[in-house]
């Protein structure tokens, strides 16, 4: 297996064994590429042990993942109280703040988390980092009404983000601009599971050293629905490690 699947395994097996227990009963299953090896690892707790628990998904992917290994699948209207949600990251720092949205997911993936009496994070070591935004370059990923992008976006190069390469460089967000995320095709912005559109906005260093500040600076733009920026919410993060070891984070 490629070193890098290898290490967002590992981190998932460590995650599953130490934090889903028998007697957890609704489980939050979150987004990206690392999942699928913690579903993995919870099919092998057995059926008897799973014929008793609900999945709740943070996406139409994680939907698909539940379905196909046999799961029973519950909504987030369903269950306001999750056991134990287990979910990827984009990026965490020595704090455990995260960076999450990659994957246009950020808004189902906060609701899960927030329900969740233990939220935990799993990824490969390329996401293990002291402070955010040094690995995970594109910016924080902000979900927004469609109705409203152009107005926030003009906001939040008032807060500060960089809308040249020249001035993103000179501040430390490494040369990217605030951008309306587009499809692969680029013959149209991404549009989330919720309907939304997703800027990507980088901030200079020393405002991404303070994430929780800079969260509720952006939360509070009208038109903004989430914020791919999980401050003080995590119970612990795993990495899994290229050479075979996985380090934990609580
Ligand atoms: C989701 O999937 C995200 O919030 C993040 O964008 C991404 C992580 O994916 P991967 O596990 O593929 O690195 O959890």
């Amino acid at each position: 297996m490629d070193p890098v699947e290898e290490a967002k395994k590992l981190a998932a097996f460590a995650a599953v064994d130490r934090h889903v227990s028998k007697e957890h009963r609704v489980i939050g299953i979150g987004s990206g590429s690392t999942v699928p090896f913690v579903v993995d690892r919870i099919r092998e707790q057995g059926e008897a042990v799973n014929r008793g628990r609900v999945f709740v998904p943070t996406g139409f992917q994680s939907q698909q993942l539940i379905v196909q290994a046999g799961l029973t699948l519950g909504d987030a209207s369903q269950y306001p109280k999750i056991d134990v949600t287990i979910d990827g990251a984009d990026e965490v720092d020595a704090q455990l703040n995260a960076i999450k949205g990659g994957g246009a997911c950020q808004l189902r993936e906060k609701v899960l988390a927030e329900a969740a009496d233990t939220w935990i994070m799993v990824a490969d070591y390329r996401k293990n980092s002291e402070t955010l935004g040094e690995s995970w370059k594109q910016g924080i990923p902000i979900e927004v009404a469609p109705f409203a992008y152009v107005a926030v976006l003009h906001r939040l190069a008032q807060l500060g983000s960089p809308t040249t390469a020249e001035q993103s460089t000179a501040v430390g967000a490494h040369g990217q601009v605030l951008t309306l995320r587009m499809g692969k095709a680029k013959a149209g912005p991404v549009v989330s599971d919720n309907g939304n559109f997703i800027i990507d906005a980088p901030f200079p260093r020393e405002m991404m050293q303070r994430p929780a500040e800079l969260l509720t600076k952006i939360k509070l733009l009208t038109g903004v629905v989430e914020v791919g920026l999980f401050c003080g919410m995590a119970k612990a993060a795993y990495f899994g490690n290229a050479d075979g070891s996985v380090s934990v984070r609580q």
